[in-house]
């Protein structure tokens, strides 16, 4: 079946793009499109051709399975200028995503017309390139520098009315796509034809433009090279003629394509669309989740909610008492009133989240609720309780799931009637934001119920990740391993700050220390209290010393660092320094690529550990865990992909 086929309605041609899932232009539909170009050019009877795409999808980019192999011509951007010179005008007609390549194809047309519900975007810094058919050249001769600074250097999509105010489309259409763009393409060959896209005068920017551009853009890409190359692409775009704009471009693309982050990038988007259907699932079918209950309205329990809600789910939100109640809705509320303050959520959206939570204290009103996630007190009595209360409530096939950060999962559900539907769902902090979700089943837990928690992670946009059972699962377990490494390197010596500051260098948001003092030192002491308590042999850490001093972190005013009040900026304290002046032995001189290098390879190893235990299930799904939730750089890859380059 070819992935191209030409129909003619009168003097239009049609050409069809049928390459399923996602239209990728792959060899043999570029090989198809530029075979396309020449047929109607040489067909007296064709005025002008609509190229549309069957499936779910405009053309969404190159095949970025071909990357790891040598480019094959015919190559996009030839096949982008062929089209441009062809003799009869083409009309993009697009639905669904035109990115990347996809998108580049439809500015060699003379014309782009979308649906109103379309995408389009330029998403090739996210892999870790540029665009490397045009994009960077031809974007702003239709939007200007800065729509194309922006939309290439951040790699974010716009939706169709926006893409059209921009220039990027020149007309949007709603219902049937195909009729749209033959009326659109009727109207448009009555008229005098615009100039090709390469034809089009470049914009030239105001001379301080770009300097704050790379400032801005060295700022926010913390060490990741595509969006300064793809910057530094537009500006010859503007300063070039265009064949050597494309030339510069295609140089920037080629270096960049066969690149460590290109590699890391690429590793992380195939293992992000293959997290949420595992294989060893593919036969289960999930349970239906009409409506999902939420037990506590604390930190977790209104971020669960909130996404639930800001996935259309409805909500029973169960709370201990009334005033707890009424905190638990005041919590979710403000969390919508944050995303209408932010211009996330239309007021009348908030509203409606808002309208989709019944709030209760009665567990009997869990009775006919397909899932339940509990998110109260970290104590096990608390959270038998609740179980107990849930397995007289809820139907023998609801779903129950814990949100426990260490407690043991069959603790919790000890007991509890048909414990096949019993599952951890580990959501992070906030739970709305953070898209790592850690699946936890028991040995109990039947298939069809963790085949639900995928679905549920699916239907919240999470990332999911399987996990077996050990204290703190997979990101936790990593957590206190690196923590537990950064201290040793203090007690080497080594500079609290400069420890910090390495890994923000590294590419982390904050490095381990500035990270404890923001969510409080006292969580990770509690637990080794506990566990102390519990008998087990926990060695004293810096950190207790810490918090011993009363030293929690920014809540308290000063944890690792010292806080001006009012202030957030971490400073050295000398407080610090002399409660651990007896555990430190000085000495050590660490550059911060070493000090990053042990923390990272300290990581790996305890992944490595978790994966030998079977824990977790593949290395990609370790960097998964630690990428989306505990802000390793997604351009390293994760622990395990950078400690295996
Ligand atoms: N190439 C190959 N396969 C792709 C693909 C691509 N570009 N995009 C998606 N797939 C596969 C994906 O692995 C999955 O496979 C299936 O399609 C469905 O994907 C020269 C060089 C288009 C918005 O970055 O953003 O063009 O698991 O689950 O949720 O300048 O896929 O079914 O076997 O994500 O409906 C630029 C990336 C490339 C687009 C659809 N393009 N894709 O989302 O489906 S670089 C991109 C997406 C480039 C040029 C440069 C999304 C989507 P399987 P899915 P979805
Ligand atoms: P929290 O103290 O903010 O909220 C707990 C809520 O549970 C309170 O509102 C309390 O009123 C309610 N509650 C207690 N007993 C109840 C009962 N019998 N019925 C109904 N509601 C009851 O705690 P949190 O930070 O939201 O943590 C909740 C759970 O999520 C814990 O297991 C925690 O380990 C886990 N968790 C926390 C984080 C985090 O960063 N805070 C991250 C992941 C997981």
């Amino acid at each position: 079946m070819s992935v191209v086929t030409i129909t003619r309605m009168g003097a239009i041609a049609i050409v069809t793009v049928d390459n399923p899932p996602v239209n990728a232009l792959g060899l043999a539909l570029r090989q198809g499109l530029w075979e396309a170009v020449d047929t109607l050019d040489a067909d007296p009877d064709i005025a002008a051709a609509i190229l549309i795409c069957a499936g779910r999808t405009f053309i969404a980019g190159a095949d970025v399975t071909e990357f790891g192999k040598p480019p094959v011509a015919p190559h996009l951007p030839d096949l982008v200028a062929h089209i441009e010179a062809a003799a009869k005008p083409w009309i993009a007609a697009i639905h669904g995503s035109a990115l990347g390549g996809g998108l580049e194809i439809a500015m060699g047309c003379r014309f782009r017309v979308a649906l109103d519900t379309a995408m389009l975007g330029l998403p090739e810094v996210t892999l870790g390139i540029i665009p490397g058919a045009g994009g960077t050249v031809r974007t702003p001769r239709l939007v200007g520098v800065a729509a194309a600074v922006d939309l290439v250097t951040s790699g974010r999509p716009v939706q169709a009315v926006k893409a059209r105010a921009m220039g990027l489309l020149d007309a949007v259409v709603t219902g049937d796509l195909r009729a749209g763009a033959l009326d659109f393409a009727s109207a448009a060959l009555n008229q005098p034809l615009p100039l090709p896209v390469s034809a089009r005068p470049a914009p030239v920017a105001d001379p301080g433009f770009w300097a704050d551009q790379e400032a801005a853009i060295a700022k926010r890409a913390k060490g990741e090279m595509a969006p300064l190359r793809a910057l530094a692409a537009i500006r010859k775009a503007t300063e070039l003629p265009f064949a050597e704009a494309m030339a510069f471009e295609r140089e920037g693309f080629l270096a960049l394509r066969g690149s460590d982050q290109a590699a890391a990038l690429r590793a992380v988007f195939f293992a992000e669309r293959a997290a949420p259907r595992p294989a060893h699932l593919k036969d289960v079918s999930a349970l239906p989740l009409r409506r999902v209950g939420v037990i506590g309205g604390g930190t977790m329990g209104a971020g669960i909610a909130a996404a639930l809600r800001d996935a259309g789910l409805p909500v029973v939100l169960v709370e201990r008492d009334a005033l707890a109640l009424e905190r638990g809705l005041d919590n979710l509320k403000a969390i919508f009133d944050g995303g209408v303050k932010r211009g996330k959520l239309a007021p009348e959206q908030a509203v409606a989240r808002m309208n989709g939570v019944t709030g209760t204290t009665d567990y009997a009103d869990l009775a006919d609720i397909d899932l339940v996630i509990e998110a109260v007190f970290e104590t096990i009595e608390v959270k038998r309780a609740v179980f107990a209360d849930l397995g007289r409530s809820c139907r023998p096939d609801a779903v129950l799931a814990t949100n426990t950060s260490y407690l043991d999962p069959r603790l919790i559900a000890e007991g509890l009637p048909h414990p096949g539907r019993f599952i951890g769902l580990h959501f992070f902090s906030p739970a709305n934001v953070m898209k790592l979700l850690e699946i936890v089943p028991t040995p109990d837990t039947a298939p069809e119920t963790l085949a639900t928690g995928f679905a549920l992670g699916r239907a919240l946009g999470k990332v999911p990740v399987q996990a077996g059972i050990c204290e703190g699962f997979i990101g936790n377990r990593i957590l206190k391993r690196y923590r537990a490494a950064a201290e040793t390197l203090v007690r080497q010596g080594v500079a609290i700050a400069d420890i910090d500051a390495a890994m923000r260098q590294y590419g982390f948001a904050m490095g381990p220390f500035e990270a404890q003092d923001l969510g409080g030192l006292d969580i990770a002491f509690l637990q080794r209290e506990g566990a102390r308590l519990a008998g087990q042999q926990v060695a004293e850490t810096l950190g207790d010393i810490l918090v011993r001093a009363g030293r929690k972190g920014q809540k308290t005013g000063g944890g690792w660092y010292d806080y001006t009040p009012g202030e957030r900026r971490p400073q050295p304290s000398a407080e610090v320094a002399a409660l651990l002046a007896g555990a430190i032995s000085p000495g050590a001189e660490l550059e911060p690529a070493e000090i990053a290098a042990r923390l990272v390879a300290e990581m790996a190893a305890e992944g490595t550990a978790i994966l030998s235990e079977g824990v977790a299930r593949s290395p990609a799904d370790i960097d998964l865990v630690e990428i989306h939730g505990y802000g390793f750089p997604r351009w390293r890859g994760g622990p395990m992909f950078a400690s295996h380059r």
